[in-house]
């Protein structure tokens, strides 16, 4: 298989095609944003600023959209052109996990086997399905922490800096380490993972705690620091960290403590996303992340009783909203 290279000089972006011998060229990546809520057009401003053809794919059929970062000007974009998502070198898809699946299914047909597929939600799930319904194409999980919020639906702004964390899914997503330099030069910062399960498995466990407890409780994230918390937090780690343990995932009680308490600090003023999902009543992310911890605890029949009764609260909230 062909191996792409990608070397940055200035705003250009250099890559070869290795196929036993050096052959240069110069490409702008064509690539296809499938779902731009906030942090999808955040990463839309960024990749077209970044000198790249950048077009989206969103589920209001139109065939054009503004998007303004910040306050820079306007970016014209095209949308849900089937020509471009059928010549898309790259489809990132930044839509929340459950609605991923139903999506792609939509367009599998205009996906070509060569277009690099990147998933970027909360929860995990999704890849195992997509690579089932994908098989030919390279697939590639990717986490962020960058904050992006969209005041107005032209308009995204970049709320807090954070990194993306790339990593391959399947043996073609694998040889795709060259995406690394195209998201850090549109957006940094930004690391390869031989091993994209332990980031992916980490941010899971960091969800599993902050998200259930931030929506059921309706409280902001900083709240989960207070005294009366710190128990339940506790157990949900007991749990978590024997299904990680099992999922051969590397990890401590001790950091996965710290690291639950480094995120509730740093992102105290924040209301998680699940907390946003329940008060707006939309369906919440629940069955990809307590969800999926629950499905894998079960497979090496590991009880977690504490998990599930978060699962079983949010379950029961998202009822009495239909
Ligand atoms: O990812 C998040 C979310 O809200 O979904 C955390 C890390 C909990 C930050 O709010």
């Amino acid at each position: 298989m062909a191996r792409l290279r990608a070397i940055f000089i200035g705003n250009t972006f250099i890559s070869s095609y290795s196929l036993g011998k050096f052959a240069p060229i110069i490409i702008q990546m064509k690539i296809v944003i499938l779902g731009p809520g906030a942090i999808g057009s955040l990463w839309a401003c960024c990749l077209s600023r970044a000198g790249h053809s950048v077009s989206l794919w969103s589920q209001h059929q139109c065939d054009s959209i503004y998007l303004q970062q910040e306050h820079l000007p306007a970016i014209q974009f095209t949308s849900n052109n089937k020509d471009k998502l059928a010549s898309a070198d790259l489809l990132l898809v930044t839509l929340k996990a459950p609605n991923v699946m139903p999506a792609i299914k939509e367009i599998a047909l205009n996906i070509a086997q060569q277009t690099i597929v990147v998933l970027m939600h909360n929860g995990m799930g999704t890849a195992e399905a997509i690579n089932t319904l994908l098989p030919n194409n390279p697939l590639v999980i990717a986490t962020t922490t960058h904050g992006a919020f969209r005041p107005k639906p032209s308009q995204v702004l970049h709320t807090g800096k954070g990194y993306t964390e790339l990593g391959g899914y399947n043996d073609g997503g694998k040889r795709c380490d060259f995406l690394q330099p195209v998201f850090e030069h549109a957006l940094p910062k930004t690391s390869w993972h031989c091993d994209i399960f332990t980031p992916i498995w980490h941010k899971l466990a960091i969800n599993c705690i902050i998200n259930p407890l931030t929506a059921i409780d309706q409280v902001k994230n900083g709240e989960l620091s207070s005294a009366k918390y710190q128990e339940v937090i506790t157990l949900l780690i007991d749990e978590i960290n024997q299904v990680l343990k099992a999922e051969d995932i590397d990890v401590t009680h001790e950091n996965l403590t710290t690291k639950v308490h480094q995120v509730i600090e740093a992102t105290s003023d924040n209301y998680s996303s699940m907390h946003q999902d329940i008060f707006h009543k939309r369906p919440s992310e629940i069955d990809f992340i307590t969800g999926y911890l629950l499905q894998r605890a079960k497979a090496h029949n590991i009880s977690a009783p504490v998990n599930q009764t978060l699962f079983q609260k949010i379950k029961q909230i998202e009822q009495d909203h239909d």
